[in-house]
C-alpha cells in the first residue's frame, strides 16, 4: 500500500504514449494537455502464430530467455537477487548463445548496457533483482532518457501478490521510473510476457530512442504458459516518425541554397539514426558549415574542412561566432539544450531556424522555427539530398566566399589553446598525447566534469559512435562502465575511458568487473586532486571561495589498481607523459593510468552560465584583475 492508500497499478502496463512525450505534452504549456494513457486492466495477451514453438509450455523465465534470444540479444549486464532468480536460474542453461556481465553495482550495469548501445546501435539489455536493485538503476535510466540511448531494463519484483503489502525488497518501480524512462511494463500475466519484450524492444530503438523498464514479479517468472513469440508489434497510438514531409523538405532545401551564411548544427539525432553519411553528402553539396553539439561529435568528422568544431559553453569561437551570425540555422538531431544555446534570446539572433527531429516535441519547444520537420534524421537527410538532385539545377555546391572567409579568419585567430608549461603535465596535452598514440581511432569514454570537455576540444573524433559521454544527464560515474560495456561489444578495438579523480571514485569497484571480463580497458585519471569543474565555478563565480571541492584523500589509484588485479601506472612530469601512455596503451587488460596534472587549470573558452554565445571568455582572467561578482547561475 502505498502513502495515498492506491496500490501499484494492476495489470501490464500498455503503451499508448509514450512517457517521455506524455510528459512534454503536460509540460509544454500551450498544448493540450495530455494525461499519460495508462490502461489498468491486462489486455488480452496476443497469441501470434508461432510455428516453432507452439504447444510447447514453458515458465516465465525461460520464455524471457527466449525471447531476448529472438530480440538478438548476446549480452546482458546485471546482478542477481532473490526476485529474479528463476531467470537467473534460467540463463545460466543459456549461458553457450548469451553472455551475462555480471557488475559490482546495478548503475554501472546500465551504464554498461548504455555503453554497449551507444557504441553498436543496438538495444542494451540490463537484469537487475527488485527493491534496490531497482532503485541503484534509476540514475542510469535517467541518463539513458536524456541522452537517448536505447535499454530494455529488466527488473525482479515481488509476487504479485504481494505488491503493495511493503514486501520484503519491494519498491514501487513502475512508478519510481515513470519519469525516467520513455516506457515501462509491470507484467502480471506470465502470457503477456513475450509480447511485453517483443514491444519493448520495438519502443526502446524506435523513434526517440529510450530506456523501457519491465518489471517483472517472481510468481510471473515461475507460471507457465506456451511460447508464442509475436511475429510484429501492434501499437496503434505509437507511431515513430519516419521520413519527414516532402513540402517542408522542399521550402527546408531552397532556403538552405538561397543563404549567405548557414550553419548546420548537428546533434546526437545523427549519430542515433546512423545519419552521417547522409551529413557529409549533404554539407558536401551544399558547402555548409558544420558544428556538432557534445553529443554529435563524431557525426561530423572532426578533421573535415567543413567543421567548424563543437559550438556551445566550451565550444570553439568559429562555431559560436558561426551561429551568432549566421542567417540560417539548420538544426539536425539537436535539441537547442541550454549548454548550447547560452541565454536562449541571444541564440542565433539573426537566423531563420530549420529543425530536424524526430521528437515532434522538440520542435518549437525552445526556439521558434521557420522550418520544422519531424521525421528521422538519416531518412530526413537523404530525402534533402534527393530533394537536391531531382527539384534543383545548381552548378556546383555555392561558393559562400565571403561567409567562409569570415569563419576560416575566427577558426585561424582564435583555436583551443592552452598554457604549454614544462614544469607539470597539462591536461590538454594529456588529451593531445593520447590521439597520437591511438591515432585518434580509440572508442573513448568520459565521465563529467574539466576531462570531458577536454577530450571534447582535443581529442578529434573521426566517426559516430566512438565518443561516448554523459551530455544531458551530467552522471559522474557514467565513463568507466560505459567503456567496459563497449569494450564487450568491441573486442580487439582500444577503448579508452578518459575520467576525473572524483569521477572515477563514482563507479570504482568495477574495476572487479573489468579484470573478470578481461577487457582492454585503459583509464586515463586526469588527476587535478580537485572536483575540477565544480572548482573552477568557484574560481570564476564564488571568488576562489573553494567549498568542498579538494579531493584530499585520494586513493592511490595505482596501488588499487594492482590490488584489483589490473596494471596501474603513473605519469608525473611531462617527460614521463608520452613513455607512460605508450606503456598503458601497449599493456593488455584493465589499465589505469594515472596523470597528475596541473591543479587549477580551467576550461576555456567558455561562456558563463546565463551568458550569450557572443559574450564567451577565450582566456583565463589576469591574476590581478579584481575578482568578478557572483552571479545568477543558470
Ligand atoms: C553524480 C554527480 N554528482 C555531482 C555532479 C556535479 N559535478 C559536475 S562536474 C564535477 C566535478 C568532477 O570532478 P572530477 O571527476 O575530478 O573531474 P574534473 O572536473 O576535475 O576533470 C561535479 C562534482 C555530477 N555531475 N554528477
Amino acid at each position: 500500500m502505498r502513502p495515498d492508500g492506491s496500490k501499484t497499478a494492476g495489470g501490464t502496463v500498455v503503451p499508448m504514449k509514450d512517457n517521455r512525450s506524455a510528459r512534454a505534452a503536460t509540460e509544454a504549456a500551450p498544448r493540450p494537455v495530455e494525461a499519460p494513457a495508462r490502461a489498468t486492466e491486462p489486455q488480452a495477451p496476443q497469441h501470434a502464430a508461432d510455428a516453432e514453438a507452439a504447444g510447447l509450455e514453458m515458465r516465465g523465465a525461460k520464455i524471457l530467455i527466449e525471447s531476448l534470444l529472438r530480440e538478438g540479444v548476446d549480452t546482458i549486464f546485471g546482478y542477481p537477487g532473490g526476485a529474479i532468480l528463476h531467470v537467473y536460474d534460467e540463463l545460466a542453461h543459456a549461458r553457450d548463445r548469451m553472455s551475462h556481465v555480471l557488475v559490482r553495482h546495478e548503475q554501472g550495469a546500465v551504464h554498461a548496457a548504455e555503453g554497449y548501445a551507444r557504441s553498436t546501435g543496438k538495444v542494451g539489455v540490463v537484469m537487475v533483482t527488485s527493491g534496490p536493485g531497482a532503485t541503484n538503476c534509476v540514475t542510469g535510466l535517467a541518463n539513458a532518457l536524456m541522452d537517448s540511448t536505447p535499454i530494455v531494463c529488466i527488473t525482479g519484483q515481488v509476487p504479485t501478490h504481494l505488491i503493495g503489502n511493503d514486501a520484503f525488497q519491494e519498491a514501487d518501480v513502475v512508478g519510481i521510473t515513470r519519469p525516467c524512462t520513455k516506457y515501462n511494463y509491470l507484467v502480471k500475466d506470465v502470457r503477456d510476457l513475450a509480447r511485453v519484450v517483443k514491444e519493448a524492444f520495438h519502443i526502446a530503438r524506435t523513434g526517440r530512442p529510450g530506456p523501457v523498464v519491465i518489471d517483472l514479479p517472481k510468481d510471473v517468472t515461475a507460471a507457465k504458459t506456451t511460447f508464442a513469440w509475436p511475429e510484429s508489434v501492434e501499437l496503434p497510438s505509437y507511431r515513430p516518425a519516419g521520413k519527414g514531409d516532402p513540402e517542408a523538405i522542399r521550402r527546408a532545401v531552397a532556403l538552405m541554397v538561397a543563404a549567405e551564411r548557414p550553419i548546420l548544427y548537428v546533434g546526437g539525432g545523427v549519430v542515433n539514426a546512423d545519419g552521417s553519411a547522409a551529413l557529409l553528402a549533404l554539407a558536401e553539396r551544399l558547402n555548409l558549415p558544420v558544428t556538432p553539439t557534445l553529443m554529435g561529435l563524431g557525426a561530423f568528422p572532426s578533421a573535415h574542412p567543413n567543421c567548424l568544431g563543437m559550438l556551445g559553453m566550451h565550444g570553439t569561437y568559429a562555431a559560436n561566432m558561426g551561429v551568432s551570425n549566421a542567417d540560417l540555422l539548420v538544426a539536425v538531431g539537436a535539441r537547442f539544450d541550454d549548454r548550447v544555446t547560452g541565454r536562449l534570446k541571444d541564440f542565433a539572433p539573426h537566423a531563420r531556424v530549420v529543425h530536424i527531429d524526430v521528437d515532434a516535441s522538440s520542435i518549437n519547444k525552445n526556439r521558434q522555427v521557420e522550418v520544422g520537420i519531424v521525421g528521422d534524421a538519416r531518412l530526413v537527410l537523404e530525402q534533402m539530398l534527393l530533394c537536391l538532385n531531382r527539384d534543383m539545377r545548381l552548378e556546383g555546391p555555392p561558393p559562400r566566399e565571403a561567409w567562409w572567409a569570415t569563419l576560416r579568419g575566427w577558426s585561424s585567430q582564435h583555436p583551443f589553446r592552452y598554457r604549454r608549461r614544462k614544469d607539470v603535465i597539462m591536461p590538454q596535452a594529456v588529451i593531445e598525447e593520447l590521439h597520437r598514440l591511438t591515432g585518434g581511432d580509440a572508442i573513448v569514454t568520459s565521465d563529467v566534469g574539466q576531462h570531458q570537455m577536454w577530450v571534447a576540444q582535443y581529442y578529434g573524433f573521426k566517426r559516430p559512435r566512438q565518443w561516448l559521454n554523459s551530455g544531458g544527464l551530467g552522471t559522474m560515474g557514467y565513463g568507466f562502465p560505459a567503456a567496459i560495456g563497449a569494450a564487450k561489444a568491441h573486442p580487439g578495438r582500444p577503448v579508452v575511458c578518459v575520467t576525473g579523480d572524483g569521477s572515477f571514485q563514482m563507479c570504482i569497484q568495477e574495476m572487479a568487473t573489468a579484470v573478470q571480463e578481461k577487457v582492454d580497458v585503459k583509464v586515463v585519471v586526469i588527476n587535478n586532486n580537485y572536483l575540477g569543474m565544480v572548482r573552477q565555478w568557484q574560481e570564476l563565480f564564488y571568488s576562489r571561495t573553494y567549498s568542498e571541492v579538494g579531493m584530499e584523500w585520494l586513493p592511490d589509484f595505482v596501488k588499487l589498481a594492482e590490488a584489483y588485479h589490473a596494471k596501474g601506472l603513473r605519469a608525473t612530469t611531462p617527460a614521463e607523459l608520452r613513455p607512460v601512455l605508450e606503456q598503458g596503451l601497449q599493456t593488455p587488460g584493465l589499465v589505469v593510468l594515472d596523470m597528475i596534472v596541473s591543479q587549477e587549470e580551467s576550461v576555456y573558452p567558455m561562456v558563463p552560465a546565463g551568458a550569450s554565445l557572443q559574450e564567451m571568455v577565450l582566456e583565463p582572467p589576469d591574476d590581478g584583475s579584481e575578482d568578478p561578482e557572483p552571479r545568477d547561475l543558470a
